[in-house]
């Protein structure tokens, strides 16, 4: 048989052999099998050199055409497999649209977090910025700029946890009073600053108190602010938060860093100011520290307090949370219970 032929029979043979494959494995072992180096085309073409010079270029280029023909051939099988599979795949994982979805459970703002949202925009509606600080504190602004030096004995009224000597977990918002002071420039007008946060204290967890809690600190520094301007503001938060339900009341207080000072107390919301042991028998309920900034603290943060004053307050979103839904323990709010937290959902 001349060599031409038996690449002619090799071309139908391996056309043939093609049209049974059905898997890409079988096409692949059957491409190296006849288009290899050791296939059968190769092994015709070695036997090229035993062929007359003028036969040698019509052999050589028909066994060039043998060749790209079963490629040809291979790359179509090829696509034919490959769109078989697809079919059978998209036949099997076939999804039946009209069943109805799973439905993905949505998150919400916690409890606190929507009571300081409300507070974040009354305040914001008044004028004030809101700002945030650090928890982990310097000494130095969560005590010394608020008037209390070292050894100072009101620093037994806020046990704290130390990280290192002059390192602190804050155990109030304040020092955002000293930092922002610090910072403001009075020829650019008014200071009008509310700073939300986490403070941290080792007080000993009851109903109304937690290690871990939040403040909101406001403060006002201008030319003129007076006591009535702090009274004013804080009744409004009241009202804002709670309706006309609760009574406020103004208390005289001692805190270092104001003179004078006051804490406000809502009417217990649990005996309506009766008294019981949530308000531990009081019939009211600490929800804030307030006062007109003290002299001293203006000056440490390069304030003049011949010409600037102002009003400053402390208050417990945790206890203003508590008042507001009723909840008659404080451990509830860090429990990370859903069942408890899903009662203030705002998916309504
Ligand atoms: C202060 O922390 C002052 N920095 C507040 C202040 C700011 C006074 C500016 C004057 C000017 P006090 O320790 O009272 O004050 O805490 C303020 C509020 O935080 C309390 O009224 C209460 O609502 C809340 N609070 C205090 N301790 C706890 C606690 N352990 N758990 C939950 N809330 C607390």
């Amino acid at each position: 048989m001349s060599l031409k032929d038996r690449l002619s029979e090799l071309l139908n043979q391996g056309l043939e052999d093609l049209k049974s494959t059905s898997e890409q494995d079988e096409l692949n072992e059957l491409r190296v099998h006849l288009l290899g180096k050791k296939g059968p085309i190769t092994k015709v073409l070695r036997g090229m050199k035993d062929l007359s010079p003028e036969e040698r270029p019509v052999v050589g280029s028909f066994a060039n055409e043998v060749r790209d023909r079963l490629q040809e051939a291979i790359d179509a099988r090829k696509e034919e497999i490959d769109q078989k599979l697809l079919t059978v795949k998209l036949e099997k994982e076939k999804i039946d649209v009209t069943l109805p979805g799973k439905p993905a459970a949505r998150g919400n703002a916690h409890v606190i977090q929507q009571i300081i949202d409300q507070i974040e925009d009354l305040f914001l509606g008044m004028g004030y910025q809101v700002l945030s600080g650090p928890e982990v504190e310097e000494d130095r602004y969560n005590f010394e700029m608020m008037n209390l030096p070292k050894d100072h004995p009101a620093r037994d009224m806020q046990d704290t946890f130390y990280i290192t000597k002059d390192i602190l977990m804050r155990t109030q918002t304040s020092p955002m009073q000293a930092r922002t002071m610090e910072k403001h420039d009075f020829s650019k007008g008014p200071l009008k600053m509310i700073s939300p946060g986490v403070v941290y204290r080792r007080d000993t967890d009851d109903p109304t108190h937690s290690h871990q809690f939040h403040q909101v600190e406001g403060l006002v520094i201008d030319k003129h602010v007076t006591m009535a301007d702090l009274k004013g503001t804080l009744e409004l938060v009241a009202h804002e938060l709670f309706g006309d339900r609760f009574d406020v009341r103004l208390r005289p207080s001692y805190f270092p860093f104001t003179e004078p000072s006051v804490e406000a107390d809502i009417t217990c919301f649990n005996c309506g100011g009766k008294g019981c042991a949530v308000c531990k028998h009081t019939g009211w309920i600490e929800v804030l520290g307030a006062g007109m900034v003290h002299p001293n603290v203006l000056k440490m943060a390069g304030v003049d307090s011949d010409i600037y004053g102002g009003f400053a307050f402390g208050l417990g979103p945790d206890r203003f949370a508590m008042l507001k839904y009723g909840v008659d323990d404080i451990r509830n709010f860090y429990l990370d219970d859903e069942r408890f937290l899903n009662q203030f959902s705002m998916k309504g």
